[in-house]
């Protein structure tokens, strides 16, 4: 899979992605990373990008030529099929396991990274076919962004990680939070590693972790739990039992 990124700080993106897992996996020619940068398709002689905001108000705004240049010169580059731009911003529908998984299954995808206060409208209308925001908080461009999106979907393209390193995919996989984990040593300031897991019991482990996940996404992610076909007739049994005593305590 081909990650195209529209950025003005390329060297942000590769610095970011060549490490580590992603960094074997690029190296193996599993994943590519095209980063493009957009001040090359300025036809300023100052080579700006952005200009004031019509109608006044605050910052700068990237202007629409550059953006759809750079745009056009990759895509140019790739088979007929329209290719899906993803652009980040706050804006954007709320980034997901379930988008990275579905986007994994591209052959390319292209991003664009927006700096200043945005990005003129007119362009995103001709280029963008996934807004998409990694989280209510306002990041200084979209750069981190990309490189959030870009890890999620690469972990999801297969070959990317060992059998060692995919295993069960974590939170949400089950739709619950994960539960603890726990390695050696067996005591750590003073706190041993509950009981249950050393017991060998592997029933009495496999409950004691779904109730830990249970407890775990009601403290921190309770609308999790209202989710369809998440909860067992168990499940509800035992958070059911926890309720009951709240209210024996009040
Ligand atoms: N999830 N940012 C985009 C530039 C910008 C400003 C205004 C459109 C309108 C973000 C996020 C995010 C910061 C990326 C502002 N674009 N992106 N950038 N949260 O905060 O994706």
């Amino acid at each position: 899979m081909t990650f195209h990124v529209l950025t003005l700080f390329p060297e942000m993106i590769r610095q970011g992605l060549d490490t580590s897992i992603l960094g074997r996996a690029m190296d193996a020619g599993i994943l590519k990373l095209n980063t493009v940068n957009i001040r090359d398709f300025s036809t300023d002689k100052h080579k700006h990008v952005d200009d004031y905001p019509y109608g006044g108000g605050a910052g700068m705004v990237m202007q629409a030529p550059p953006i759809y240049d750079a745009w056009r010169s990759v895509a140019e580059t790739l088979p007929e099929k329209k290719t899906r731009v993803v652009y980040l911003t706050p804006q954007g529908r709320p980034f997901t396991q379930q988008m990275a998984i579905e986007l994994a299954a591209e052959e390319d995808l292209i991003l664009l990274c927006g700096h200043y206060e945005g990005v003129d409208e007119r362009v995103l209308e001709e280029i963008v076919t996934d807004p998409v925001s990694i989280g209510d908080y306002v990041l200084t461009g979209g750069e981190l962004a990309a490189m959030v999106v870009i890890d999620a979907v690469s972990r999801m393209v297969p070959g990317v990680l060992t059998n060692e390193e995919s295993g069960s995919d974590e939170s949400f996989m089950n739709g619950l939070l994960e539960y603890p984990q726990y390695t050696r040593p067996e005591v750590f300031h003073g706190r041993p590693v509950p009981e249950v897991l050393r017991s060998g019991h592997h029933a009495r482990i496999s409950e004691w972790r779904r109730q830990q996940s249970l407890l775990r996404t009601r403290a921190m992610r309770p609308e999790l739990l209202l989710k369809e076909g998440v909860l067992t007739p168990k499940d509800r049994r035992f958070l059911q039992s926890l309720d009951e005593n709240i209210s024996k305590n009040e």
